[in-house]
């Protein structure tokens, strides 16, 4: 009898070690630590038609330069160490949308280490706010996603480019934003038929399938998203939480927005996706370019 109350308690002590250790584990897996450098560098893009406009991007490394910055996934709970590092013959703020104490200076030639934990999940825009955030239209702004979900995803950023804007703006000048009309329309970098070629941006699922879609707007127009075949839900919003739960095909992103969506689509086929303002369908003279691309569901 005194054996079997003795095996019994260093088994019930067992158990709670082995529970005790899962716990340590899992707390660990859950609050990962993600590494990430960041160099602002200035060049230019080339775009649809052959030219070139003057840009600025945040590099993930010093020696590439991309039109887009890096798209920075993180899940809820983990901790973000930024190295950003000012390549620029100018110095540059930095900022994330929506979270406190991620403002840093960086004067030229000089780096500064950005750490912060994100315990919410959503869409959230990193970007210069130099000179009022032309400098993120310009190029310097990228998007970090923070999941608490394993669903298929797909992640967009929308951006619009404008040769003389870029110009003044890079050049020290000021702008004029009610004269802004944008000859250049992006998805991720790319303008159609580009944009389908791009696994991160092109939705392709099952039926059935519970399809995450994170879309930012880093340009500085209003872009209207019109999906053909299906509804999606606004499961997120960095600007406006009454439209948490609200089931449209077509959805106004407005500048520096970040919305989530989610798809569970019901049939098969090949349906389009693009910008309902007109203009954002060509690359200046091209037709069709811009914001279109198609989503693939198959069984
Ligand atoms: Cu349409």
């Amino acid at each position: 009898m005194y054996y079997i109350v003795d095996t019994l308690e260093i088994l019930s002590i067992m158990k709670n070690l082995i529970s005790i250790l899962i716990c340590a584990i899992t707390i660990q897996v859950h609050g990962a630590t993600i590494q990430e450098s960041l160099y602002i560098i200035r060049d230019s893009i080339s775009v649809s038609n052959g030219s070139n406009i003057p840009y600025l991007t945040f590099n993930s490394n010093s020696s590439d330069f991309y039109i887009e910055s890096p798209l920075i996934i993180l899940d809820e709970g983990d901790s973000l160490k930024l190295w950003i590092v000012n390549e620029d013959s100018i110095d540059h703020s930095f900022e994330i949308t929506n979270v406190t104490g991620s403002s840093a200076l960086i004067p030229q030639n000089d780096s500064v280490l950005v750490e912060l934990k994100f315990n919410n999940s959503g869409g959230f825009i990193y970007r210069s706010n130099v000179s009022n955030s032309d400098y993120a239209y310009c190029g310097l702004s990228g998007t970090i996603i923070v999941k608490n979900h394993n669903h298929p995803s797909f992640y967009w950023n929308l951006r619009e480019h404008d040769s003389l804007f870029n110009t003044s703006i890079m050049t020290g000048n000021n702008v004029n934003w009610s004269n802004y009309n944008p000859k250049f329309f992006t998805i991720n970098g790319n303008s159609h038929p580009n944009i389908n070629s791009d696994s991160l941006a092109r939705i392709n699922g099952n039926i059935n399938d519970t399809i995450i879609l994170y879309i930012s707007n880093c340009g500085r127009s209003l872009h209207s998203i019109h999906f053909h075949g299906f509804h999606l839900e606004i499961i997120n919003s960095s600007f406006d939480l009454e439209e948490i739960g609200r089931f449209k095909d077509t959805f106004p992103i407005r500048q520096q927005e970040s919305l989530i969506l989610r798809l569970i689509p019901d049939k098969l086929g090949e349906y389009p996706v693009h910008d309902h303002n007109l203009v954002a369908l060509s690359g200046s003279n091209i037709y069709p370019n811009g914001m279109l691309l198609t989503m693939l569901i198959q069984q």
